[in-house]
């Protein structure tokens, strides 16, 4: 008989989601946690129970153990699945859902605090036979022994923060005056960081692959592997792109690789899932244990797909006491599966995140996909929160099926209102080292370092122009069907903003529903609410599109575009009124105010701080002006767009 009949999902978005899934295919209640920000979010809805742990800010609610195990205790929870971030890597917090009577569906706190410290696991690895980067682990931390030691390794070497992970406090010293520098630097930062300047030093592994083994154990002694993930595609240790198997993998490097790894959890006591990382060389044999992460991960589902197995359930079995249902050899890797991350970041402004209406989201459909996500459209992207929107995932019986089909879903996807790095996921697809299964940690910073804005499309503009004529007609009261008929041929001048230019069109009705824009005919066949079927020179496509406030935004294929029609706005207004009001460029905190109302400023000067996804931005006058208003004060939560301060420039006030 099984200890739980309702688990608790500490946890939200996509993977909460994602975990009521699987709960509910076992049988299982399942009850849904959010903070206010997420109040009415689809985790919520999806669940047979939600209730409020707190505001918004993490600390206070997804990352506050005891509101959680609160709240398991008020709604009859028994087990507490606690997805991968916020608390999943918490021995805390493991300890204390044991000590509250709650399973805690993840690996014995004991092995969670293991694997907790680089220096302390790599110590153990060692013992256990594991391959470890050459390097040093000691507990003499003096800047002599460090310097002596990195001497001894060799360089390049990799300075690491023992207490971090994921690459957080890392550094690569390429020669030996900036060793000590590079020390003191990493050991200050990662006392700020994690609360401990405790490093580690590693011979530097160039142009390797990251190569992850999912392993999961039970609580019988069992341990397997269930392959491999190739997790090289990443930006700022950021993943972009994940696949299994991996294309540098083949079966004998796998098991070599699963025995390693099977015997890392077995070091540690392991239970539940849990993947270990390996970086492998450029020669495509040595590979080196780097750091093993005691959680589900984002990228389970490429595992899931070649393998067949459903991750999550294997979880609560094993959390209910269940042996594995399957022995090593029955593990089978079948086809191929790669998964993107589909982000709202703006990737030509140095992947800035964004945040925002999400106005329209259609998830693409079709054989062989898999769309994880927990959005609605309409919802709001917060800056609270990590920015992922999606993960879209595409299986095959080659990689290259699986390649062509993630584009083409990719191609399909409709994301509205904010930008997303759609454009740029096709973009790295489509590029021909991956294509070719050679992409190294190298090859994001090699290729896509600094993406540049697309051009924008020229079918997608055209487009823009049909809607922003019919809306502008529409609200003159013309019809603008019918607008040839009576008036013959009508030209319709515009300019349209799409954020980088402004672009005059002219455009012509020929006939109903038929069009000239430019040197382009434009034949609508279909209209649906929220697209258009459009043969622009005879060519039909799909036009997704959504009118937000001023802005029109249209997606068409790879290819996203937003626009605001200033046909008739008179030159120079949108920077007058820049120098009179302040409006928050995104959804964001008020950390620091400048100025009060009453006061003289003077052009560049500061006004309000406001901190949105991880930074600040400085909110500055635009001119010498006297404040009028500044209705905001720190700690003030913003919304993009609202008013921060209202200005009178000095010129203005001067007019007679
Ligand atoms: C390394 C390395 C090279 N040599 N260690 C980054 C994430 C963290 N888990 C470990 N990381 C690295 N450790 C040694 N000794 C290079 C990386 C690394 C990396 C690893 C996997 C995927 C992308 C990466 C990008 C930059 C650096």
């Amino acid at each position: 008989m099984s200890a739980f009949d309702t688990i608790l999902i500490a946890n939200r978005g996509e993977i909460a989601c994602r975990i009521i899934r699987s709960a509910r295919a076992l049988g299982y209640r399942t009850v849904a946690v959010y903070s206010e920000a997420d109040a009415g979010a689809p985790h919520c809805e999806q669940a047979d129970l939600a209730t409020c742990i707190g505001p918004a800010e993490a600390k206070q609610s997804y990352l506050n153990a005891e509101a959680i195990i609160a709240a398991a205790k008020r709604t009859g929870a028994q087990a507490v699945h606690p997805g991968y971030g916020f608390l999943s890597e918490n021995a805390a917090f493991a300890e204390a859902c044991a000590r509250a009577g709650l399973v805690f569906i993840g690996p014995p706190a004991s092995a969670i605090a293991a694997m907790g410290n680089k220096a302390a696991a790599k110590r153990r690895m060692i013992e256990a036979g594991v391959p470890c980067v050459p390097g040093y682990q000691g507990e003499d931390q003096s800047d002599e022994a460090l310097l002596r030691e990195a001497e001894r390794i060799g360089l390049p070497v990799m300075v690491k923060a023992a207490a971090g992970g994921g690459g957080r406090g890392m550094r690569l010293v390429q020669d030996k005056a900036a060793l000590l520098p590079a020390i003191q630097a990493a050991r200050s930062e990662a006392e700020n960081a994690f609360g401990s300047g405790e490093l580690i030093l590693e011979k530097a592994v160039i142009d390797g692959r990251h190569i992850e083994i999912q392993v999961f154990a039970d609580s019988h002694g069992h341990v397997i592997h269930l392959g491999e993930r190739d997790c090289s595609v990443q930006r700022r240790h950021q993943k972009v792109v994940e696949e299994a198997p991996s294309p540098a993998a083949d079966a004998a490097l796998r098991s070599r690789m699963g025995e390693a790894a099977v015997a890392a959890a077995k070091a540690i006591g392991y239970v539940g899932a849990g993947t270990v990382e390996f970086l492998l060389d450029a020669d495509g044999r040595s590979f080196y244990f780097l750091e093993m992460n005691t959680r589900l991960q984002v990228e389970h589902p490429v595992t899931e797909m070649v393998t067949g197995l459903d991750l999550v359930a294997l979880q609560i079995r094993v959390a209910a006491g269940e042996a594995l249902p399957l022995k090593q050899d029955e593990a089978v890797l079948t086809g191929h599966a790669i998964e993107t991350r589909l982000y709202a970041e703006a990737p030509h402004q140095g992947f800035l995140p964004q945040s925002g209406l999400l106005a329209a989201w259609q998830p693409p459909e079709g054989l062989g996909i898999r769309v994880d996500h927990g959005l609605r459209a309409g919802q709001t992207i917060t800056p609270h929160y990590d920015p992922m929107i999606a993960k879209i995932i595409a299986y095959g019986l080659t990689r290259d099926e699986a390649r062509r089909r993630l584009i083409a879903a990719l191609e399909r996807t409709v994301a509205l209102g904010i930008e997303t790095n759609r454009g740029f996921l096709i973009d790295l697809l489509k590029h021909e080292e991956f294509a070719a299964g050679r992409a190294s940690t190298r090859f994001i910073p090699q290729h896509f370092a600094a993406p540049a804005r697309p051009a924008a499309d020229d079918g997608l503009l055209a487009a823009a122009a049909l809607l922003w004529f019919e809306h502008s007609a529409a609200s003159l009261g013309h019809d603008p069907a019918r607008a040839w008929s009576s008036t013959g041929r009508m030209a319709w001048p515009l300019l349209l903003d799409d954020g980088q230019a402004k672009r005059k069109l002219q455009i012509a009705t020929l006939g109903p529903d038929r069009y000239q824009v430019e040197d382009k005919l434009l034949h609508v066949v279909q209209r649906r609410p929220d697209a258009l079927r459009v043969a622009i020179d005879g060519t039909e496509c799909d036009i997704a599109y959504c009118f937000v406030g001023d802005d029109l935004h249209l997606a068409s294929g790879g290819a996203d575009l937003t626009c605001r029609d200033v046909t008739y706005q008179l030159p120079g207004a949108a920077e007058a009124a820049a120098e009179r009001e302040l409006r928050a460029p995104m959804n964001g905190k008020i950390v620091a105010v400048l100025a009060a109302e009453g006061d003289k400023v003077k052009k560049g000067q500061r006004i309000v701080v406001l901190e949105a996804m991880k930074m600040q931005h400085e909110m500055v006058a635009r001119a010498d002006a006297v404040i009028d208003k500044l209705p905001v004060k720190v700690g003030d939560q913003v919304a993009s767009r609202q008013l921060l301060a209202a200005l009178t420039p000095n010129e203005v006030a001067k007019q007679p």
